[in-house]
């Protein structure tokens, strides 16, 4: 699905601000059709922004089941007579969106967009009424997974089997915005060769109700300078003297559609940035551009006080930056897709990323007191996680290629996190997903992050994968602070993942770490610990050339649910949750830049 852009040929405004809300824990809204009265109550809320923790009360934190979202809008009242789009970047976890009385759209999973044409029910220079229903319940059919429980005293309480907090809300932008009738609704360009001078990439673009329509297309570089030229919805293109999109210089071209009428004139235009650049893996090596890429960087979390998951341009660059100064030339977006607007600057700044589906947790074997349900289930099953649950981790991945196609920063597709792959059913889940997931986009490798039970002996998936994506905690949940233990422990491990012949990328390692706590002799919790444990991981990597990525676990602590081995949340960041380094920041800015 196409970003929403300003050109000649299209208008875009946004509907960020103050909407009203209501929380509707017993679903009165829908029988009571709050889209066609207006919602109860005078409160409002920020969109973007999770709405948990902006009212200071249990119940907003731990709400369950829908919420209302509703505002009016003026239409300019210059977009008269063309076609306009109503476009959610993410509702989590889904969402069922009016205009006026008319239901426009519906839509399953939280993290990535969806749009509505309302043409028909808006007119330029009026107001119209927009009113949203977000749901956040997590069931055995979502991605991601979870079940809620009833209790005895008529509540309801969410349970799941990831670790972090479960914000929802409208957490990304709400756009309006014109497209012309006839109009390119989607593009997907694709580096096909380079050589030392040359870049060729193909095109195909996609244009709704184009008869008597042609499509031309202009690639222009960052200056705007024209540089190649092609004619057809579809076709390859040659730059000369190409700049490539490389790790730290984010180099991008533009691709400008041009849809012409029958009489030349133009009637649409889209432009789609891109970079020239290849990504492969061949043997232990992962190569961008044909040379080897050594991953060092982290998983991350959308999370900050008070918004929670909400979309914010201040933390976002400032995260950036501290990218930077650490040394750190990539990321994962663990465990769901992020907003748009970071690959979008991942792409400009030459950040790599692994970009990662939402289906996180669908391991009931952990054995972590805090992803427990409690209960004795099994993973795989009619009752739990059933082929209904596949097809809807399916459209998840259909949803995250479709977004993020373009973005040069993405060199890899995580399709899970730490799903449980030892039983024989996790091959039949997985098998076709990954098949969807190349069929979708041949170009770039494909890869989930492993679980530490799942180990070479056990996991019944990996060599479906292009990649290993491994995540360990030895020193931590098991060898609890025996660094030696633990060290003996991970290099005889990745030493038998290195016989598989493929990348190892370390997509998780790290300690709970207090900020502030010391220790002389590197108790766990400590900060001399993090940074010992990470030390201890780093000589492991040095020694086995199979490995070329470390991903720390996690760039900053970040919100959980409640739980005995959890003080306000998940602490394994190297930064804080408000972004205070912790010593082994420094430890790590040594490691990664040197004197740099
Ligand atoms: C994991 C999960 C991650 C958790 C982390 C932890 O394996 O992938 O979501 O937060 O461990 O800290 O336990």
């Amino acid at each position: 699905m196409l970003s929403p852009r300003q050109s000649s040929t299209r208008e875009c405004t946004s509907l960020d601000g103050l909407w009203r809300f209501a929380f509707d824990p017993r679903a009165a809204g829908r029988a009571e059709r709050w889209w066609t009265t207006g919602l109860p109550g005078n409160a409002e809320m920020p969109v973007p922004a999770s709405f948990n923790d902006v009212l200071p009360s249990r119940e907003a934190r731990d709400h369950v089941g829908d919420v209302w979202y509703q505002r009016t809008v003026r239409v300019p009242r210059g977009w008269d007579g063309q076609r306009i789009v109503l476009r959610f970047d993410a509702a989590t976890h889904r969402a069922t969106v009016w205009v006026g009385d008319a239901q426009v759209v519906e839509h399953e999973g939280g993290y990535t967009p969806f749009e509505a044409d309302v043409t028909q029910h808006v007119r330029a220079g009026e107001e119209a009424r927009v009113t949203v229903v977000v749901n956040n319940e997590l069931s055995w059919t979502s991605i991601p997974p979870g079940y809620v429980q009833e209790l005895d005293d008529g509540r309801r309480v969410q349970q799941y089997f990831h670790d972090f907090f479960n914000y929802a809300g409208l957490h990304r932008s709400v756009w309006l915005h014109t497209t012309p009738r006839v109009h390119v609704s989607d593009v997907t360009v694709t580096t096909t060769g380079i050589d030392d001078t040359n870049g060729v990439v193909a095109y195909e673009a996609v244009v709704e109700d184009r008869e008597d329509h042609e499509v031309q297309v202009t690639v222009r570089d960052a200056g705007g300078a024209e540089v190649a030229r092609g004619a057809g919805h579809d076709g390859t293109l040659r730059i000369d003297d190409v700049e490539l999109w490389r790790p730290g210089a984010g180099y991008l071209y533009t691709l400008e559609i041009e849809v012409r009428g029958p009489g030349g004139e133009l009637v649409d235009v889209y432009p789609q940035p891109f970079g020239v650049r290849t990504v492969a893996v061949d043997g232990h090596r992962f190569l961008i551009n044909g040379e080897p890429f050594h991953f060092r960087g982290f998983g991350k979390h959308e999370d900050f006080p008070v918004h929670g998951r909400g979309r914010d341009l201040a933390v976002m660059v400032h995260d950036f930056e501290l990218l930077k100064w650490i040394g750190a030339n990539s990321f994962r977006t663990s465990h769901y897709p992020y907003d748009e607007a970071v690959l979008d600057y991942a792409d400009r700044h030459g950040v790599v990323v692994i970009d990662e589906t939402a289906a996180v947790g669908i391991n009931l074997d952990t054995g972590t007191p805090i992803l427990s349900p409690g209960e004795a289930l099994t993973t795989y099953g009619e009752a739990t996680i059933s082929a209904r649950t596949r097809e809807v981790h399916r459209q998840a991945i259909r949803e995250l290629v479709a977004r993020d196609k373009n973005h040069p920063c993405v060199v890899v597709w995580s399709i899970a996190n730490e799903p449980d792959t030892v039983p024989a059913e996790a091959r039949a889940y997985f098998e076709p997903l990954v098949a969807e997931t190349r069929r979708l986009d041949p170009t770039r490798p494909v890869g989930f992050a492993n679980f530490m039970k799942a180990t070479p002996e056990r996991d019944v998936v990996s060599d479906l994968f292009d990649v290993l994506l491994l995540n360990r905690y030895f020193g931590w949940y098991v060898q609890t602070g025996d660094l030696e233990a633990a060290e003996r422990a991970l290099e005889t491990e990745l030493r038998q993942w290195a016989q598989r012949g493929k990348p190892i990328i370390m997509t998780e390692y790290g300690a709970d770490t207090q900020a502030g706590l010391h220790s002389v002799t590197s108790e766990p919790w400590s900060e001399e610990f993090q940074t010992d444990f990470l030390d201890m991981y780093h000589r492991v990597f040095d020694r086995i050339d199979a490995v070329v990525g470390e991903q720390i676990w996690n760039f900053a602590d970040f919100a959980t649910r409640a739980g005995i081995s959890r003080v306000d949340g998940n602490k394994k960041g190297v930064f804080t949750r408000d972004r205070r380094p912790k010593a082994a920041a420094h430890a790590l800015r040594r490691r990664w830049r040197g004197g740099a």
